[in-house]
């Protein structure tokens, strides 16, 4: 072999000395046309450039569940069970099973609602604390089968995966460990055994199970007894390799520690989980993650539509405004909103939730859907592999998505992306986006306009992770930069929005609030709390939305979400039409959650001074002499 070798490098220094002997015998022309020759091959034959490989990804990093279920940022929670007919929360586990018997149970519109909402995971409360099963379980006769409902043949889970999978939707399932009815409750190994045979029996006849949901609440003086948690994450590790197991402290996800749904302002994915412990939750250490945590356990955050966790016949669901806040704050924080929307006793998501979920979709669409740097220039402080390297280009940050990024030279001292949005436009909101799949690695940056001459800080923030949703008042200006001024490693970016939110209304320690002008949410808040109605003469302005009345009336889906019986004028009403609404204070609940009672068509008797269509725009008048505002 060595030999060989030699014998061809031997070869090969003869054949390059009788090649230069040739050259230098050669004539200058032939010696000018062979250097044409080499110039021509370098310019017209085409050479591929070697790629500038990825930087190294920076540990811990998520797992391929767990990015899936990062990706999909929200999820609907589904409390059903007993409690929901007992109006109870923590069921004693007594209930007669007889009084399970949701008559218009209809799963596929569970699953058809989430979906609508922009929701594209479910998990459903297969067991709660009460231990009634929604599917027949052969470990206990308290369960569906023990029920009127189906004549006992029916099995909630099967109605619910069925529905699932057909919609492509990921399914979870939430299995309590503590279990209120269940004799051998207290009793170590054989609860461990019956649990366990419960996991096996959900996880085996379902199809793909995308999250099991294990919480760690148990009610005072209750029964002690050890849960053998690893043995119980290895059985789900087996059956289901492609599920995340939510607990207090992961091990994919953790609990956020409040049920407020709210994420600390920083939010690490990174965790230690040797520092948590189930059912000792430290909220603060939940909230914020680590820093410097070994595991990659990102948060969840959960929050129910109304004030219970299962559907009361009394309780009116918040406000989409209400959920629009709760979204910056978690799934705006690299959190994932687990958002709960209870079926009620006839076994369907109620009317009223419905209307706000879709509320909440419209305000997340308008606000969101427009990047207002789409058409910017970009530049940064540097690019990897260099200026023209397109692989890494700061344009990668206004496509959607994490696989493709921006990232700087190595070894800088600055990280800037500079912004040129080729007008000047006003703005409230920051979205950015790190390649997670990277690691999670900027620690602080902001957000800087430039103004009279000099840059002005808009915001500073802290952590941004899969998503960061970033508030503040609004401002003007046609040049950004976004600065990040610490980073566990180099800083990548795969996302930059600004967008305008007109919904939110921001107020801060000074009570100033971030917008200069009296909007009409503003306006409709302030009567919201003053008066039990108000009538109004609107505007139709936009057809296609439907239910929009007015520039304000934008915000009315907030503020004023339409009553069924006032849907039918309002769905059908024609840009221009003019319109006589009343809002109502409904009789419970939320102070700033008016609804639109009537919608009575204004033919005659009212004539607003408007002569073309973008007057009408942004105007609501005032039937009862506050005038006109916009
Ligand atoms: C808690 C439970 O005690 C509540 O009833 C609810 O299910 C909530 C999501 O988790 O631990």
């Amino acid at each position: 072999m060595n030999t060989d070798n030699s014998n061809s490098n031997d070869n090969n220094v003869r054949n390059i000395k009788r090649r230069t002997q040739a050259l230098n015998s050669t004539n200058p022309i032939s010696l000018r046309a062979l250097t044409i020759l080499i110039i021509l091959f370098f310019t017209f034959i085409p050479h591929t450039a070697l790629k500038t490989p990825p930087p190294l990804p920076i540990l811990p990093l998520p797992s391929a569940p767990q990015l899936q279920w990062q990706l999909s940022s929200m999820a609907l929670f589904l409390h059903f069970g007993p409690n929901t007919f007992t109006d109870s929360e923590w069921g004693t586990g007594h209930a007669n099973p007889s009084v399970f018997n949701p008559t218009r149970l209809n799963a596929s519109q569970w699953v058809h609602v989430a979906e609508e909402a922009g929701f594209s995971r479910v998990i459903l409360t297969a067991k709660h604390h009460d231990g009634f099963c929604l599917w027949p379980s052969e470990y206990t006769d308290y369960s569906v089968k023990a029920s009127p409902w189906r004549n006992g043949k029916g099995d909630v889970v099967a109605e619910l995966a069925t529905a699932a999978k057909e919609a492509g939707v990921a399914l979870g399932l939430y299995l309590s460990p503590w279990d209120r009815h269940e004799n051998c409750y207290g009793k170590t190994v054989e609860y461990n055994e019956f649990y366990m045979g419960q996991m096996v029996e959900l996880l085996s006849r379902y199809g793909d199970i995308k999250e099991v949901w294990l919480d760690g609440a148990k009610g005072e003086g209750e029964k002690d007894m050890e849960y053998y948690f690893d043995a119980w994450f290895s059985l789900i590790r087996q059956l289901q390799p492609g599920a995340v197991i939510f607990s207090d402290t992961g091990p994919d996800t953790r609990w956020i520690g409040d049920e407020a749904g709210i994420a600390g302002s920083s939010c690490w994915s990174l965790f230690n989980r040797s520092d948590a412990e189930i059912g000792g939750t430290d909220p603060q250490y939940s909230q914020a993650g680590d820093p410097y945590g070994h595991d990659w356990v990102p948060a969840e955050c959960d929050v129910s539509i109304s004030p219970g966790w299962f559907w009361h016949a009394s309780e009116v669901p918040k406000s989409a405004l209400k959920l629009l806040d709760i979204y910056y704050r978690s799934a705006g924080r690299n959190c994932l909103l687990l958002l709960n929307v209870p079926p009620n006793s006839s076994g369907l998501i109620s009317d009223e939730d419905i209307q706000v979920l879709q509320e909440f979709k419209e305000l997340r669409r308008s606000i969101f859907s427009d990047n207002l740097a789409k058409n910017a220039m970009l530049n940064a402080s540097s690019i990897r592999g260099g200026n023209d390297n397109s692989q890494f280009s700061p344009y990668n940050v206004l496509e959607d998505g994490i696989y493709t990024y921006w990232a700087p030279e190595e070894d800088q001292s600055d990280w800037v992306l500079y912004l040129n949005l080729q007008e000047s436009l006003s703005f409230n909101v920051l979205q950015v986006q790190e390649p997670i799949h990277m690691g999670q690695r900027i620690i602080e940056f902001n957000l800087e306009i430039l103004n009279g001459g000099g840059w002005k800080k808009v915001i500073n923030g802290t952590t941004v992770g899969y998503k960061r949703l970033l508030q503040f008042p609004t401002v003007q200006s046609q040049y950004l930069k976004f600065v990040i001024s610490r980073s566990r490693a180099d800083p990548l970016i795969s996302f930059l929005g600004i967008h305008m939110d007109r919904f939110s209304i921001l107020s801060y320690a000074s009570g100033i609030t971030s917008q200069a002008h009296v909007n009409g949410s503003q306006v409709l808040q302030q009567f919201s709390i003053a008066t039990d109605t108000k009538v109004l003469n609107v505007v139709c302005f936009d057809r296609a939305a439907k239910v929009i009345f007015g520039c304000s009336a934008q915000q009315f889906f907030d503020f004023a979400t339409l009553h069924p019986y006032a849907a039918k004028n309002a769905s059908n009403a024609l840009v221009g039409e003019m319109f006589r609404i009343t809002l109502s204070k409904p009789k419970r609940g939320n102070a700033e959650h008016l609804r639109m009672t009537s919608v009575v068509p204004l033919r005659s008797g009212f004539q607003p001074v408007i002569e073309t269509l973008k007057d009408l725009y942004g105007v609501i008048y005032g039937a009862e002499g506050s005038g006109g505002f916009m």
